[in-house]
């Protein structure tokens, strides 16, 4: 039998075989509202949690629990078109949610319609996360070795490839979009004053009683108990639920715990990271 195909490369970017080349090519021509809001993350950076908080701050129905929506209708993956919806029906403002590089984004995006919402986080966390992660979805190649899964990983022979090439293309690219960044690091350090930046970034103004709210149902413990917040309606084929949860751990510093010291000395050795991010943003565990 042979192995099992996870990846394939378009543009020198790895995607899940779950969506193809082509779809992918067409996003190029896909149509923007200027009311559109993009979630754009390299993969485990936060990106359930960022769909959840807009979800929050833009459905009332969402915040006071009258509506049950699954977070994957309400914001779908762009590159992962599931079940060919139609996105043209969808309710003003739409979100989308994007693990895409800056460069294979829709041409309206880079022509500054739209707004965009970046998350980065830790790139060590994001390893151990993905790491895990890698167990619970059937649609990763699972590496129980973890010296050999960051080998992968700092190769780039993953899903979104290299992180840094990631990071480092959305920051130097920030011009071309009305973009905003935000760390996970800054949301669990202070998850109210990252709401009202990103409420502040959508031109939303939400009363004190309403900001209370979201930032109540937005915290790991609480979403993790919401089978929405938690994906816990993904089919088999997608997650082994006896494996885990999408949310796992929720931490920052979680490195600490599985790598080595050389290994993490191993990854010091990619100075770009250092010399690339620490101009532009500030990572307390770094
Ligand atoms: S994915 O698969 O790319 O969409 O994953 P993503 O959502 O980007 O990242 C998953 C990690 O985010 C953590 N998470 C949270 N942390 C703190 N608070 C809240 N509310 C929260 N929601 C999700 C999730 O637990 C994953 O990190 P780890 O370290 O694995 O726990």
């Amino acid at each position: 039998e042979p192995p099992k195909k996870y990846l394939f490369k378009y543009k020198e970017f790895y995607f899940s075989v779950e969506t193809s080349p082509e779809y992918v090519a067409s996003l190029e021509d896909f149509e923007i509202k200027d009311s559109d809001i993009f979630i754009a993350t390299y993969p485990k950076s936060g990106t359930v949690w960022t769909q959840n908080i807009l979800s929050l701050i833009i459905h009332e129905g969402h915040r006071n629990g009258t509506e049950n929506v699954e977070t994957m209708e309400r914001i779908p993956w762009l590159e992962y078109r599931t079940k060919n919806r139609d996105y043209t029906v969808l309710p003003s403002p739409r979100v989308f949610a994007t693990h895409l590089p800056y460069y294979l984004l829709p041409r309206d995006l880079r022509n500054k319609r739209g707004r965009i919402i970046y998350v980065t986080r830790n790139p060590k966390d994001v390893m151990v996360s993905y790491y895990h992660f890698s167990k619970y979805m059937s649609t990763l190649e699972e590496i129980p070795d973890f010296n050999l899964f960051m080998e992968r990983f700092l190769a780039g022979k993953v899903l979104a490839s290299s992180w840094l090439d990631h990071v480092a293309g959305w920051y130097s690219h920030a011009e071309d979009f009305n973009i905003l960044f935000v760390t996970y690091e800054e949301m669990k350090k202070d998850l109210r004053s990252a709401v009202l930046k990103i409420c502040n970034f959508l031109g939303k103004k939400l009363s004190e009683e309403e900001v209370d709210s979201v930032v109540r149902q937005a915290t790991f413990e609480n979403m993790r108990k919401d089978p929405r917040a938690n994906y816990e309606n993904l089919p088999d084929d997608i997650a082994l639920k006896n494996k885990g949860s999408f949310l796992r751990k929720g931490t920052v510093g979680d490195w600490k715990n599985i790598m080595t010291v050389a290994q993490n000395e191993r990854f010091d050795k990619l100075p770009a990271i250092y010399d690339y991010l620490l101009p532009h943003i500030f990572i307390d565990s770094l």
